[in-house]
């Protein structure tokens, strides 16, 4: 990792600061349920002199000359991405899953129209209609959530009911499913029959499990929603970034409020990343991955249980957990778990819990995924270790000796899961 040859020889304070991060991410856990690790192949396209270009516009429609390569780049990529879920139309311009949620609503629904979709705090996104987010101030959003909690694990799931109710009461133009901090598989059909009972367009933001839907591992959403949403980096494992999925129908409408609604030029080196992304995961060792992260994730939380935790909707589906501390130990926020485990060296993020007594920055959850650390190679065996990690750091979380402690553990179990075991080639 010290090669004289770094390409950023030249600059050794942001090369130091890289290097820290390649450190950290090697030797730390990494449980952020919206993260992963991308292959070589995806950092170096996303680090590829396609960043020089300026292309407004689409292929063979630029608003600028010398296009001919990035237009293949960007077609390659539409093309990797409708083949690999299925659509009639995929826009791979919108530089993260906000913009493309945003240019979903652009296309779909006027400023002031009602649009129904889950609440923050019940699992779904800032995007979705938050009081802060400009959607929340564009469109006038009606919030669903799920069921009350069951002791025997069968609450918490999406409330159909009332998201039926509300649509016949609120004749909503536009529904939105998909969420960032739920369990849980999510049926497409169910929400498709509500929006056609009340004649509503139906969009699913499908940001989380998209590599679970590329891999077949949660149903997917493509020809059931009008349109689909999601990001790149999460379990999908491309770059960071967005896109959108529809029927031809739908392509100018979507292209459109994407660009030139929304968006100037399109971020050409990460499209190139994203087609290179879409490629990996439509290989069957990417079937595989996306099965055993679904397995860890199940074997993480039944692990977690067995450390005296309680999870929301009573364990997963998919690639996340979402933890109840109070039952852990009912003075413990959200915020104090995150800031102790990463003293301990495990990453993840405080999350609220439904109807959560606390608020959003010190919240009662913690929301943890499989994603990445399945990318590293991790199996169920470790699953059981981290959540026993976990646990004894957050026991030990007013003991800096124990912390350092388990950080040590953390370690050595990264050894054997190293994500980057040669680092990243040449590119630092
Ligand atoms: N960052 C995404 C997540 O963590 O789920 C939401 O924006």
């Amino acid at each position: 990792m010290t090669s004289v040859t770094s390409p950023l020889a030249g600059d050794p304070e942001v090369r130091a600061l890289l290097l820290d991060e390649l450190e950290r991410q090697r030797t730390t856990l990494q449980l952020i349920a919206s993260e992963n690790f991308t292959s070589l192949a995806v950092m170096a396209a996303s680090a590829s002199v396609l960043t020089n270009k300026y292309s407004e516009g689409y292929p063979s429609r630029r608003y600028y000359g010398g296009n001919t390569v990035a237009d293949e780049v960007e077609d390659l990529a539409r093309n990797r991405a409708m083949t690999l879920f299925g659509a009639g139309h995929a826009n791979v311009q919108p530089h993260a899953g906000s913009p493309a949620n945003l240019a979903a609503y652009l296309a779909l629904v006027e400023p002031g129209d009602t649009v129904l979709a889950m609440r923050l705090d019940q699992g779904g996104h800032l995007t979705h209609g938050s009081p802060v987010s400009i959607t929340g101030k564009l469109y006038r959003f009606v919030a669903y959530g799920v069921t009350p909690a069951k002791s025997d694990g069968t609450g918490e799931r999406i409330d159909l009911d009332q998201v039926r109710d509300l649509a016949r009461r609120e004749r909503p133009k536009l529904i939105v499913a998909g969420t960032t901090a739920y369990s849980r598989t999510i049926e497409p059909g169910p929400f498709r029959e509500i929006a056609d009972e009340v004649g509503a367009k139906f969009m699913f933001d499908m940001a989380h499990p998209a590599g679970l839907v590329a891999a077949g591992v949660h149903p997917s959403p493509v020809g059931t929603a009008d349109v689909v949403t999601f990001t790149t980096h999460k379990t999908l494992r491309g770059p960071r970034g967005g896109a959108i999925l529809s029927g031809t129908e739908l392509a100018r409408a979507i292209d459109s409020a994407v660009f030139p609604g929304l968006q100037g030029g399109p971020l050409d080196h990460v499209i190139a990343a994203k087609a290179v992304a879409f490629a990996e995961a439509a290989r069957p060792s990417f079937k595989k991955y996306a099965s055993q992260v679904v397995a860890n994730a199940s074997a993480l939380a039944d692990a977690l249980e067995g450390e005296g935790f309680r999870l929301v909707a009573g364990g997963t589906d998919n690639h996340l957990v979402l933890v109840d501390l109070r039952d852990f130990d009912a003075g413990l926020t959200g915020k104090v778990a995150q800031e102790a485990l990463d003293r301990a060296g495990i990453t993840c993020n405080r999350n609220q819990i439904p109807n959560d007594p606390r608020p959003p920055f010190v919240a009662s959850g913690l929301r943890l995924g499989t994603a990445a650390e399945t990318t590293a190679g991790m199996r169920e065996a470790e699953m059981s270790v981290v959540a026993g990690l976990l646990a004894r750091a957050l026991k030990g979380r007013d003991d800096p000796a124990e912390l350092e402690a388990v950080r040590e553990d953390v370690r050595a179990l990264r050894k054997t899961f190293d994500p980057y075991p040669e680092g990243v080639g040449g590119l630092l």
